[in-house]
């Protein structure tokens, strides 16, 4: 009989250490090539949003050793259709899934044309420095070699890696981790298509755990004074390109249209075209924000450089493209119009 409890008592020693609580990690699928279906295994032709959470899921049964996993279809679209309304119901989303419902990380699959953008927007709106992890992919998940699978499985290895909590939201892509502020798509097709920019990847994922080089230095997530909780809408921020004998007829139209801010993806140190410069003075003085950024695809759009931003109240990006500009232009907007304010915003954020 003592022989027997003392069997009893190690078995329930050992399965109550092996089934200890995986952590909880919530899948919000919202569409993209990862749920795209394309006419044949080897065909590039394909429909994006098309495959179901719990299909994406199943192609992976190795996450469910990885963590409790769940999965949430939250849109299923081609991001390129991405909206200013999505973006604020996703923050919602989040903000209540980690601080409501305790889950331990959450992963967006997501489209990859707009995913640098939707981290940018999350990585200002989270109130949470748990993991929050967008995975694409850039073959779709009927092709030969998919790549959303792993992609998958490697967001998730990331989001329960304890090294991942405070490091604000990131992109999972081809074993590459990237933060939201610098995170940039630069290849309309190649697999390796993210890229960190001038400061490169913060980190990898290898053999289901992340390795990380470096921290973000900029404001973020629960840092972030950008509270949504309120909002139904945004400010209208709209971006405008800028090239040689450009038109002003984009910036006019915006303008006209009663847009509240504007950027302008300007040439060299976010330079514009004499007639677009004129809109643009009338503009701010008309109380639309003036943003200067740049079509360049590195360097910083600096203050005060071939333009007199303290004498016309325009604001200079900084390290900031235009998409993600006006993501932090919209987001000023909604605290303040005063444009030294909104400039002290784009050396924070
Ligand atoms: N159109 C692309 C998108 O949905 C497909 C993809 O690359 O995810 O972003």
């Amino acid at each position: 009989m003592k022989y027997l409890r003392h069997t009893l008592l190690i078995l329930m020693l050992v399965a109550s250490v092996t089934l200890e609580a995986k952590p909880k990690v919530r899948i919000l699928a919202t569409g993209g090539t990862i749920a795209g279906i394309a006419g044949s295994s080897t065909s590039s032709i394909y429909t994006a949003g098309q495959v179901g959470v719990q299909t994406l899921l199943a192609a992976v049964p190795q996450i469910q050793e990885l963590a409790e996993v769940s999965g949430e279809q939250f849109a299923n679209m081609a991001s390129q259709d991405m909206t200013d309304a999505i973006w604020l119901r996703l923050a919602k989303r989040i903000n209540h899934l980690l601080e409501e419902e305790d889950y331990d990380a959450v992963v967006v699959t997501h489209g990859t044309d707009t995913m640098e953008e939707t981290a940018y927007f999350l990585n200002l709106t989270v109130k949470s420095d748990k993991p929050v992890i967008l995975v694409g992919s850039m073959r779709p998940s009927n092709s030969l070699s998919a790549d959303g699978p792993i992609n998958l499985y490697n967001a998730v290895a990331a989001a329960i890696s304890p090294d991942s909590r405070g490091m604000g939201v990131l992109c999972c892509m081809n074993d590459k981790l990237l933060d939201a502020k610098t995170v940039i798509k630069t290849h309309t097709i190649d697999s390796d298509t993210f890229e960190g920019g001038p400061s490169g990847i913060i980190g990898y994922v290898h053999n289901s755990r992340a390795y990380y080089l470096q921290e973000p230095l900029n404001k973020h997530t629960e840092d972030s004074e950008f509270d949504i909780s309120d909002l139904d809408e945004l400010p209208k921020v709209g971006i405008v390109y800028g090239y040689a004998n450009a038109s002003p007829l984009p910036m006019q139209a915006f303008v006209d249209a009663g847009f509240d801010g504007i950027v302008l993806a300007g040439v060299g140190d976010g330079n514009f075209h004499k007639d677009v410069f004129e809109v643009a003075v009338k503009a701010q003085q008309k109380g639309i924000q003036i943003v200067r950024s740049s079509r360049c695809p590195t360097g910083p759009t600096c203050l005060d450089g071939e333009v007199d931003d303290a004498r016309y109240h325009f604001v200079a990006s900084l390290d900031l493209n235009p998409q993600k500009a006006r993501i932090l232009l919209m987001l000023a907007l909604t605290r303040t119009r005063d444009w030294q304010q909104i400039q002290q915003y784009f050396k924070e954020y």
